[in-house]
């Protein structure tokens, strides 16, 4: 096994992760600004089909709309040259001073009307690049004090935008979908739509929640303590997994940005498994930052490093799956009863049968083991790979 990509995989990556100059909360750059084209033919040489972008990574802010035009054209004939696509793109609202206090929801009215039309200029250039998945990452839409935000308030500016943006692409007749980041908290000290659940919820109040679903970023969830798997399968469930980002992240801690398996790599295990086997067809996404201690080999090995753990993973996933002991193991856990109704016989069956609750053997029921960690452990024995 080679574990080499190929575009059949659908890994993309976005201009921001590799090109990271390293600026911390605490320090300088320690690498040199990465040039876009370059980032593409790199890219592609390592075997990644897609780049994604933030309008500011492609067009600095505050370019002349010649030198927005040459930067998107640079771009381009770098796309055409390697047959990389460009099926996502996104906005940066939380850079520039102007979005301190957020954008959709900054208490600043000018602001807000500012990064609605920042980002529908961006949505025409994505749209023109290609894209059919736009994100959106509340990265300053939160405060860090109880009174500065009226979170009801800000909810419904938030609301608002959604759906201007909703009304934008319909008018246009754009095929492009909105997915939803969210984050728990840092740059702010609490971020709106904090969890793939708010979110979900969220959306089911826009006016019309068909073009919106979620962009789950693995550390994000992380951050706040929840299983990412778990938080996968719930936006699997509700038809509302339109995107993904992936890297890794080890606890409840700053947002780390790892590369994909690094961090907890049991967790990993789990998501790869739910993705290849969920119905997932999307881009495998890598948002993920290369540590600052690294140079441009670094970066680049670091990239390779987030698509090599995705196939071993999934290699490793699959032979779980095809295992005729994990048959055996899952069906001594009785995954199979998990997937039967519980009442086919509907109410009035259940109210009728003396075995469900008058005659049930409570005691004996209490005993029977559930067989989880001769399960897990064959898992385990898959993941490090001294089995199958
Ligand atoms: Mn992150």
């Amino acid at each position: 096994m080679s574990y080499q990509p190929t575009p059949e995989d659908k890994f993309s990556f976005g201009l921001w992760t590799v090109g990271w100059q390293g600026r911390d909360p605490f320090g300088d750059a320690t690498r040199a600004p990465l040039d876009p084209a370059e980032a593409v033919r790199r890219l592609a040489e390592l075997g990644a089909y897609g780049v994604t972008f933030h309008d500011d990574d492609l067009i600095p802010f505050g370019s002349s709309d010649a030198d927005r035009a040459t930067h998107v054209k640079r771009f381009r004939t770098a796309l055409d040259a390697t047959g990389l696509v460009v099926p996502m793109a996104t906005t940066n609202l939380f850079t520039h001073p102007v979005f301190k206090d957020g954008a959709f929801t900054a208490n600043d009215r000018d602001v807000r009307r500012y990064a609605l039309r920042k980002t529908i200029r961006n949505i025409d250039l994505a749209v023109e690049l290609g894209a059919h998945t736009y994100v959106a990452w509340g990265g300053r839409e939160g405060a860090e004090s109880g009174a500065a935000k009226d979170v009801r308030d800000a909810l419904d500016r938030m609301k608002e935008a959604f759906d201007l943006l909703g009304a934008y692409v319909t008018e246009q007749g754009y095929d492009l979908r909105f997915a939803i980041e969210p984050k728990p908290n840092e740059p702010r000290g609490d971020i709106l739509l904090p969890t793939v659940g708010h979110a979900l919820a969220f959306i089911e109040r826009l006016e019309r929640p068909e073009l919106y679903g979620v962009n789950p970023e693995v550390g994000h969830e992380q951050m706040a303590g929840l299983n990412f798997p778990h938080g996968i399968a719930q936006a699997l469930w509700a038809d509302k997994l339109f995107h993904i980002d992936l890297n890794g992240q080890s606890g409840i801690k700053y947002d780390q940005d790892l590369r994909f398996g690094a961090g907890d790599l049991r967790s990993a295990f789990w998501l790869v498994d739910l993705l290849e086997r969920g119905g997932y067809d999307g881009p495998r996404h890598f948002d993920f930052k290369p540590p600052r201690t690294e140079d441009f080999e670094g970066v680049w090995a670091s990239a390779a490093g987030c698509m090599r753990n995705y196939l071993i993973l999934r290699e490793r996933t699959a032979a779980f799956r095809a295992a005729p002991e994990a048959h055996e193991a899952l069906r001594a856990a009785r995954l199979h009863e998990l997937a039967r109704p519980t009442a086919e016989d509907g109410l009035a069956g259940l109210l009728a049968d003396r075995g469900a609750y008058e005659e049930f053997d409570v005691a004996a029921a209490a005993e029977r083991g559930m067989a989880f960690e001769r399960l897990d452990q064959l898992a385990m024995d898959h993941l490090l790979g001294v089995r199958g």
